[in-house]
C-alpha cells in the first residue's frame, strides 16, 4: 500500500504581503499610464491654443537635385521628360556616363493657417536665377545663386497656391496650403 502525500501551498507571510501590495501597485500604474495617453492625446483645448495667428518662418532653397549612371549599367531612357525646363536628361558622353536633373523647391509645401505672418527666407542653391511667383500672394520674386530672397505676407486667404518657377516648369512648382482657421 501506497501513501500519498499531499502537501498543501499555504502562502507564508511574506507571499500574502507580497500580493496585497501588488495589486494596488498594478492599478496605480494602470491608472498612471491611462492618464498619460489621455494627456498626450490632448482635447479641443490644447489644439486651439497652438493655432492662434502667429507668424511662421521658413527657410527653402532652390535646389537642383542630380543623378548619374553608365549606359552599360542602366540604359540610357527612350521616352523624354516633359518640357519646360525643369528637367533634363543629358545623354550618354563618351565615356556612357549619361546624366538625369531636375530643380525643385525645398520644401516645397508650406502649410500655415489662415491669419498668419508667413516669412519665407530663400537661398538660391542651383541655378543662377528662378523667376517666380506665389499665385494671388507674391506677383513676382527673385531667387538668385548664394543670395538670399526674404518673402514676408499675412496669410489672409485660405486655399492652395501654387509656387511657381517660371524658368522651370513644370517641375519647380510648390504649394503654399493655407488652412481656414477653426
Ligand atoms: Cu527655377
Amino acid at each position: 500500500m501506497k501513501y500519498f502525500y499531499v502537501r498543501q501551498e499555504v502562502p507564508d507571510m511574506f507571499t500574502r504581503r507580497r500580493a496585497q501590495l501588488l495589486v494596488p501597485l498594478t492599478l496605480m500604474v494602470a491608472g498612471a499610464v491611462l492618464l498619460a495617453i489621455a494627456a498626450g492625446c490632448g482635447g479641443d483645448d490644447g489644439a486651439s491654443a497652438s493655432i492662434e495667428p502667429t507668424t511662421r518662418t521658413f527657410f527653402m532653397e532652390a535646389v537642383e537635385p542630380k543623378g548619374s549612371t553608365s549606359a552599360e549599367k542602366e540604359p540610357f531612357p527612350t521616352e523624354a521628360l516633359p518640357e519646360g525646363g525643369g528637367y533634363k536628361l543629358e545623354e550618354p558622353d563618351e565615356d556612357g556616363n549619361w546624366v538625369v536633373e531636375t530643380y525643385t523647391w525645398a520644401p516645397d509645401q508650406i502649410v500655415v493657417y489662415e491669419g498668419d505672418t508667413v516669412n519665407l527666407e530663400i537661398v538660391g542653391i542651383n541655378g543662377a536665377r528662378h523667376d517666380s511667383l506665389i499665385e494671388k500672394y507674391v506677383d513676382e520674386f527673385v531667387v538668385e545663386r548664394g543670395k538670399l530672397t526674404s518673402l514676408s505676407f499675412v496669410a489672409d486667404k485660405a486655399g492652395v497656391f501654387k509656387i511657381v518657377c517660371t524658368i522651370h516648369p513644370p517641375a519647380m512648382t510648390g504649394e503654399l496650403l493655407v488652412l481656414p482657421r477653426p
